[in-house]
Formats: C-alpha cells, sequence, structure tokens
C-alpha cells in the first residue's frame, strides 16, 4: 500500500538560505538585514529603466512586511541608513548578461548586474530570502554574499495551448512561475491539429474555422472505441493579446518563442483553407490526439504563400529571433499518391519525401531568414539535411541533438525521458490520466543538458535545455500547474546551475520552504514526489 504524507507533514527544518535554483557561489554571514519602515530601494538617477523591476520587489516586500518601500532615485550622497540598491555596475564582465551579485549587510543591501536581466535574475534570488508569510516577527534578510550567473543561455519552457486553450490571464500566470524559476524562454506552441490559436488578419478563418473542434476525446487516445463529449471547444488570442503577453513577458526578460507547426499537425488549418492539402479535403478540426495522415501539400505553392504570409504577421507581434516552424512527426503518404509532390521532387532532383520535407524546410528557412530570424524546429528537420543556422530542439531522445550540435547547428535538448511533463510523475495509478511515460522529480533532476561525448567545441552548441508541456489530457489551468509543480524546479536547477553545485539531497531539503511558498500562493502542485512505498 502507499501512503500519501500532505507536503506540510513533510516540512523539516532548513537552512535559512535555500535558494532555487542554487546560484553558483553563496557565502552565509554574520547577522541579518532587518526591513523596517524606513527601508528604502534606490535606484541610480540615470537607470530608470530598472524601475519596473525594483518596483516588483518593493510589492513583494510588501506581502510580508504590510509596507511597501518607495522606489526612490537617489545619488550615493543622499541615502539614507537601511535602503536596498539595485545597481547596473561593479559587477565582474564574467558574469554576462544574466548574472549578479548579491551583498546583503545588517544596515544595506547592493544587488548589481551587467545588464537589467541579472537585475530581474537577483530579485527572485531575493525573494527566496525573505519570510514566507507575513508575521508580526521583525522582518530579516540574513547576511549573505552571492554571486552567481546561469549554466545556459536557453533555459525553456514550453505550452501547448492547440490542444486545451488558455485564456492570455493564465498564460500570464504562467510567465509569473517560469520568471520565479529563472526561466527566460517561453516557447509557445500555438498551432496544431485540435486548434489554430493565433489570429492571422489576411486568413481570417483559420481562427473562425480552425479555432474551434466539435468535441474533445474523453479517455485515453489508445482506448477503444473513442469517446467523445461533443461540446464545442476552442478559443484564440487575437493579435493584440499577443502584443500584451509579448510584452508582459518582456517585462520579465522572457522572450517568447511562437511555433506554427508545418509541415505536419496541421488540420485545423486544412479545416479552415482545404485547399492546402493534397486531397482537397473537406476536413475538420480535429477532436483526438494523435498523428494524422492529411498534412500541408509540399507540391503546392500556394502552401508556401500561405505560410510565409502566415510567417510574416506572426513576425510582427514576435520581437525574439527565433521562429519555431514544428517540422515533427510528418506521415508521408498523401505526398506519396499526391501527382504535384511527385512532380515537385522530379523538378527539384529529389530522391524521397524526405527530401522534399526538407525541401520544404528550407525554403521557410530562407523566407524567414531575409526576416532577420533564426528557424528551429524539432529534431526530424534534420532527417533529409538542414542548414547549419537552423536551430534543433532535441526531443526523441538526446541523439538527434547530438547530431546536430556534430553538425553545428544550435541545439536545445528536451529529452521526452527526462523534460516532457505531460508524463507521469508518480504511481499510474494515483495520478491524474496523463499521455503515458513516467518521469518523477529525481528524474528531471538527474538530466545533464550537455553530453558528455560531444567534444568541448561541439558541446558549446548546446544553448540550454526546455520541458515541454503537451495537453492533451490538460484540461484545466490547475492540472497544468499539477503537472508543472514541483518540476519546474528541478528543472530550473538543471538549466541554471553548474553540476558540481547540484545535489539531490540537498535540492530535496531547499525545495521545503519552496512548498510553502507554493501554498501561499495557492499552487497546485502535485505531492507524487512524497508518496512513500511500504
Ligand atoms: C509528441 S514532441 C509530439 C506532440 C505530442 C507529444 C506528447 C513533439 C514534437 N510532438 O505532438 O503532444 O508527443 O507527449
Amino acid at each position: 500500500s502507499i501512503l500519501i504524507l500532505p507536503a506540510s507533514a513533510q516540512y523539516k527544518t532548513f537552512s535559512s538560505v535555500s535558494i532555487i535554483p542554487q546560484p553558483q557561489q553563496i557565502k552565509e554571514q554574520e547577522g541579518n538585514f532587518i526591513l523596517n519602515a524606513n527601508t528604502r530601494i534606490y535606484l541610480n538617477p540615470d537607470q530608470q529603466f530598472l524601475e519596473f523591476t525594483a518596483q516588483q520587489l518593493a510589492q513583494d516586500i510588501k506581502k510580508v512586511t504590510g509596507q511597501q518601500p518607495q522606489v526612490l532615485f537617489k545619488n550615493p550622497k543622499k541615502r539614507a541608513a537601511n535602503y536596498i540598491l539595485i545597481t547596473l555596475t561593479n559587477t565582474p564582465d564574467t558574469l554576462g548578461p544574466e548574472g549578479y551579485t548579491l551583498n546583503v549587510e545588517p544596515t544595506k543591501i547592493i544587488l548589481a548586474a551587467n545588464q537589467p536581466a541579472g537585475i530581474a535574475m537577483g530579485i527572485q534570488t531575493i525573494n527566496q530570502l525573505l519570510p514566507i508569510k507575513q508575521s508580526l516577527a521583525p522582518v530579516t534578510i540574513p547576511a549573505v554574499v552571492i554571486t552567481d550567473k546561469p549554466r545556459y543561455n536557453w533555459r525553456g519552457l514550453h505550452l501547448d495551448v492547440a490542444r486545451h486553450f488558455f485564456p492570455v490571464s493564465d498564460i500570464k500566470k504562467y510567465i509569473d512561475y517560469m520568471a520565479m524559476h529563472k526561466l527566460n524562454t517561453f516557447h509557445w506552441h500555438l498551432t496544431d491539429d485540435q486548434g489554430w490559436r493565433i489570429e492571422i488578419k489576411k486568413y481570417p478563418k483559420l481562427t473562425q474555422v480552425g479555432a474551434w473542434r466539435e468535441g474533445t476525446l474523453v479517455g485515453h487516445a489508445l482506448e477503444r472505441p473513442q469517446q467523445f463529449d461533443n461540446k464545442k471547444y476552442g478559443g484564440y488570442y487575437t493579435q493584440d493579446e499577443i502584443r500584451e503577453v509579448v510584452q508582459y513577458a518582456k517585462e520579465r526578460h522572457i522572450t517568447v518563442v511562437p511555433e506554427i507547426e508545418m509541415p505536419g499537425h496541421a488540420l485545423a488549418a486544412l479545416a479552415a483553407y482545404p485547399e492546402l492539402s493534397c486531397t482537397g479535403g473537406p476536413f475538420k478540426t480535429e477532436r483526438a490526439w494523435g498523428i494524422f495522415e492529411d498534412v500541408f501539400c509540399a507540391g503546392n505553392e500556394q502552401t508556401y504563400t500561405f505560410l510565409q504570409d502566415v510567417l510574416s504577421e506572426v513576425t510582427e507581434l514576435f520581437p525574439g529571433q527565433v521562429m519555431h516552424i514544428g517540422g515533427d512527426e510528418v506521415p508521408k503518404t498523401r505526398w506519396k499518391a499526391c501527382p504535384k509532390c511527385q512532380a515537385r521532387m522530379e523538378t527539384e532532383n529529389l530522391k524521397n519525401e524526405n527530401e522534399l520535407q526538407s525541401y520544404f524546410i528550407e525554403r521557410i528557412r530562407k523566407f524567414m531568414k531575409a526576416k532577420g530570424k533564426r528557424i528551429m524546429g524539432w529534431d526530424e528537420i534534420l532527417d533529409g539535411g538542414i542548414p547549419a543556422n537552423a536551430l534543433i530542439m532535441s526531443w526523441r531522445g538526446t541523439a538527434g541533438g547530438i547530431k546536430a550540435a556534430e553538425q553545428q547547428h544550435g541545439v536545445v535538448m528536451t529529452p521526452t525521458s527526462h523534460l516532457y511533463f505531460d508524463y507521469y510523475q508518480g504511481d499510474q495509478n494515483l495520478e491524474p490520466l496523463a499521455f503515458g511515460g513516467y518521469t518523477p522529480l529525481s528524474k528531471v533532476y538527474s538530466f545533464n543538458p550537455t553530453p558528455e561525448k560531444l567534444t568541448l567545441s561541439e558541446q558549446r552548441f548546446i544553448l540550454g535545455a526546455q520541458a515541454n508541456l503537451w495537453t492533451e489530457y490538460i484540461p484545466t489551468f490547475k492540472q497544468v500547474e499539477y503537472m508543472l509543480f514541483p518540476r519546474i524546479a528541478a528543472a530550473a536547477e538543471v538549466f541554471w546551475t553548474n553540476p558540481e553545485n547540484k545535489n539531490w539531497e540537498d535540492f530535496k531539503q531547499r525545495m521545503q520552504p519552496q512548498y510553502q511558498r507554493y501554498d501561499v500562493q495557492g499552487i497546485n502542485y502535485a505531492t507524487s514526489a512524497f508518496q512513500v512505498k511500504q
């Protein structure tokens, strides 16, 4: 039998300094900084651009003291004692754009960084030094000297809003959760067979038709017979909403990478514009989960015009450098039977349908390059060959990522084995229905994104790693939280902390106050990691 202990029963005493992800260097000092009614947050008068981040800290402090410190622009001489100074100076260049130093002394706190992003990271650290809850006791921050910077530049989290749709308010929470864990790249999976979720002005049917389906699968996709709830389901983001999310993320130093899937996972688009398929349709926005044979027709010139128009609008909305174009799970059945595709293969001298897929992706890559963007695709885009400046997301294990790094592609590691948060995190009999697989907290924590078999120069192509949350079996945002927490914390430490500073036992200890923070915030985290087999 299995005993499930409530998280609270697991709380133990913990060191006053428990930070996740673990910083590069922490030196605990004697004494405390005491926050009081006179505590001010100072910025240099020429660093107004830090005000937003400083105000965030002021609000966080208010949550535990009841009083919101004033944020003031003051030169050094005008600063009264008991302050927090936030400044863009005095850090070694080696700390990079997201590194920071934090000095907590009894009379002042100094947070310094090279770039505003480093300040934002440091503020997350201060947050974890604050008490968890408001209380009558004086609010103190333990004296400490921290020097910190991330191991990887790409610390990603993905969300599939096609299988289930989440409104802007949820997406903002998701971004807040990322910021709390020092993640910096939000991969927004906006289109798939079951829904097209982004308004495109030139093709209104994408959202009039493609954003809606006539029901949703009930139960697991492998069960027979499949059953559907027959309720109209859907939703989409207007371009104004997209801009709002991108701005919200930017303020938190998070880049949004949109994904527009091609040539597969395209049924929602084909339901709206069936002339872009090989057979002409008709199609419906899909209600079940899986891999479907109808994909964008690679022999049809209209397909390229359509996708380029779509990508032009999308590019305008997302200022980031990277455009994810999908490329995974493309059955070649329709292309094999399609005269236009076969003719295209002949004129372009392509030996097989994999090469036709490469031709397809290559046209899109060139188009995006002219717009100043790099494309990224799932590791299948390597199959028929692809120029080095395409970035690769390695999901079918790490083999694709290794091959890609050897070919000098930038790589983000996101293997199903360790970073698929739609997989079970505990005993299947106790967990809510999920995709399958088994990715408990300890497994996530054990991942090393940089394969040791790569040479040092090849290792430089590993840009980082990312956890993915596919939502076939995740209909509500509460369930999103359940699948995300606490695995997001383990992933954050994998992405941020150098291997020599990682330690599973120590991580579990440092998680104890984190669970309490999740409780205070009302986050629906899983306690699967506490299940004890008897
Ligand atoms: C594979 S990961 C897919 C998705 C599914 C996921 C479920 C990837 C590039 N494709 O379409 O949602 O498995 O784990």
